[in-house]
């Protein structure tokens, strides 16, 4: 697919073509990332892209006509434009069946503001879609878009070692919306923290149940420590909730000079 990213940044999202999974893709064809500047195709003078808004209030607006002609630079005054996703706060929330609805266009637009964001007549008239990735505000929508690129990116052919990898990661219809189970590796024992024995018993039916019995609707434990539940005594077999998050909660709490180990244990 063919992903048009929007932006007064373009440069920011160099890196972008550098990551592993991206740069896969695009080896292998399946992924093309373009970015198109405002100020290269804005009609007013200096370069300018946004106004004051109408009715008064702070900051700046990003002007329909700067967008429309950022589109029509891109895609022609006649010519059909590609799905056209709008970021914002305010937009639909992004999430992993969203990620597979995009991943599967031809091509998409990706429109970032800055400032206050875009006039209403973009959303209205130009956007097919306006999207946000969660219940706070950037200052622009670049990382927004990163993410959402990334998103996409990482499930288009070539983009994985394995494209197993998808089938069976968090989120997924295979683990019916549920986060994954939590992983291990060596070494087998480190400053006393286990392994659950049954990962390392080669017994590939009992890793399948235990791997299953672990999928999870949620974060592995809360990031706060002080709650009730995944605060053991670091035997993770006893303490089937932990995960990755549970390893940092912990390293955080034990780094405290007045921390107490045995005080908060579930
Ligand atoms: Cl898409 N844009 C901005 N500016 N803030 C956001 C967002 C998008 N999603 C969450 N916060």
């Amino acid at each position: 697919m063919r992903i048009d990213v929007f932006t007064l940044f373009p440069e920011w999202f160099d890196w972008m073509e550098r990551s592993r999974p991206l740069r896969n893709a695009h080896a292998a064809g399946s992924l093309e990332l373009c970015t198109f500047d405002y100020r290269t195709t804005t009609p007013l003078r200096g370069g300018r892209v946004d106004d004051t808004p109408y009715g008064g209030g702070p900051g700046m607006v990003i002007r329909v006509d700067v967008v429309a002609a950022a589109l029509e630079g891109a895609y022609g005054a006649t010519s059909r434009a590609p799905r056209v996703v709008v970021l914002s706060p305010r937009g639909r929330p992004f999430d992993d069946a969203m990620a597979r609805e995009l991943a599967g266009e031809d091509q998409l637009a990706i429109l970032c503001g800055r400032y206050e964001g875009f006039d209403e007549r973009v959303h209205a008239h130009l956007a097919s879609d306006t999207v946000s990735i969660g219940p706070y505000v950037l200052s622009g929508g670049e990382i927004a878009a990163m993410a959402i690129v990334d998103a996409l990116g990482r499930r288009l052919p070539g983009a994985l070692g394995n494209d197993a990898s998808l089938e069976q990661e968090s989120f997924s219809p295979a683990l019916g919306g549920g986060t994954e189970h939590p992983h291990y590796t060596r070494p087998p024992e480190f400053r006393g923290w286990g392994v659950p024995e049954v990962l390392l018993s080669g017994h590939h039916g009992e890793v399948e149940r235990w791997r299953r019995d672990r999928v999870g609707s949620g974060p592995a434990v809360a990031l706060q420590p002080g709650r009730e539940e995944g605060q053991g005594d670091g035997d993770p077999d006893r303490d089937p909730d932990r995960g990755a998050l549970g390893g940092d909660a912990d390293r955080r709490a034990d780094a405290r000079p007045d921390h107490d180990p045995e005080s908060d244990a579930g």
